[in-house]
């Protein structure tokens, strides 16, 4: 394993040594796969960041945010309501089926594997993942601004006034959807929102408890189609490896938490993953 001397520090280089790998992974008792946009990007899913990251000539990242509701809350739903739509249409690939095939069949064996996700497609439920924590919410709930109620909705188009809405070609023009005519509480006629944590909010607290426990307790962790860019998702991996526990990162590129972890597997994760998990 090469050496290298970063800020101070000596780091070892991550190995792609599959073999290596499937060894740590069929001694492990407790494996969390931590997911991002990646993961999904071989079911037709744009990644949040690069060249799929935009939507019309904006960047999704400045949609995200509770500021760009406030200042514009049809731009905004037009945006979720395309990526509800583009979702209810898109399936699970091999990476999501073999994070759920491996939970299973290492359920069989008194081990456990959880997925901590940050995407909001819902596809690891799809895949039959049981284990899931979803820490940015889920594209199919709303929550209403009003009164806080939260309620499941697949409804596509989610209201009249979306129907045919949301493209993400940069010359169509915004919808400019009165408030009264977005989607709205069944219960107080407040406005309704996606159910999920833009930058700047915080993550629902007993989500972010539960991931830390299974954070603390693991023996393995997977870090998948994430560009560990965003807190605290971004944070977690390297925690995990500071205490000495293998983390194995599949992406198709190097990320900022690449150099924290001893196994890096280049490529799409829909070949990778299967491989390594043996599923
Ligand atoms: C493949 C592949 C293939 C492609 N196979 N790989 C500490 C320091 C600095 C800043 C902060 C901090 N703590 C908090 C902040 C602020 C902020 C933050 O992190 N900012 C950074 C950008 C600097 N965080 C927050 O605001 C969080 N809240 C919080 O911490 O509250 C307390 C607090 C607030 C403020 C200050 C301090 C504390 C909330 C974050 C919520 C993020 N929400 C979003 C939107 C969700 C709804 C939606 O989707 O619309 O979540 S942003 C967006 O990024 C989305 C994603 O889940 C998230 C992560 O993106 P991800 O999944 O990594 O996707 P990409 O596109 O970036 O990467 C894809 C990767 O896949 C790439 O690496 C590709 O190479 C790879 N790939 N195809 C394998 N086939
Ligand atoms: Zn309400």
């Amino acid at each position: 394993m090469a050496s290298s001397s970063l800020a101070g520090k000596v780091r070892k280089q991550p190995i792609s040594d599959m073999a290596a790998f499937r060894t740590v992974f069929q001694k492990s008792k407790h494996v969390v796969a931590l997911t991002g946009a990646g993961i999904s990007a071989e079911s037709g899913i744009p990644t949040f960041r690069g060249a799929g990251g935009l939507w019309r000539k904006y960047n999704a990242q400045d949609l995200a945010t509770p500021g760009a509701f406030l200042a514009n809350p049809s731009l905004v739903w037009e945006f979720y309501s395309y990526r509800r739509d583009l979702v209810l249409s898109k399936k699970p690939n091999p990476a999501h089926h073999a994070l759920a095939k491996a939970e299973a069949q290492l359920a069989t064996e008194g081990r456990r594997l959880v997925v901590i996700t940050q995407n909001i497609d819902e596809l690891h439920r799809d895949a039959g993942t049981k284990n899931l924590l979803e820490l940015h919410g889920t594209l199919f709930r709303t929550r209403c601004t009003k009164c806080g109620d939260i309620a499941e909705n697949r409804a596509s188009p989610i209201c009249p006034a979306l129907a045919g809405k949301g493209a993400p070609d940069p010359e169509v023009p915004d919808a400019r959807i009165p408030e009264q005519d977005l989607p709205r509480c069944v219960k107080c006629a407040g406005l309704l929102r996606p159910h999920v944590v833009w930058f700047g909010e915080s993550l629902d607290p007993d989500v972010l408890m539960a991931a830390q426990q299974e954070l603390d307790q693991c023996d393995l962790c997977l870090v998948i189609g994430t560009s560990s860019v965003v807190y605290p998702a971004a944070m977690f991996a390297p925690a995990v490896a500071d205490r000495g526990v293998p983390v194995a990162e599949f992406n198709i590129e190097s990320t900022p938490g690449t150099e924290n972890f001893g196994f890096h597997f280049e490529g799409f994760c829909g070949s990778t993953l299967p491989k390594a998990l043996g599923v």
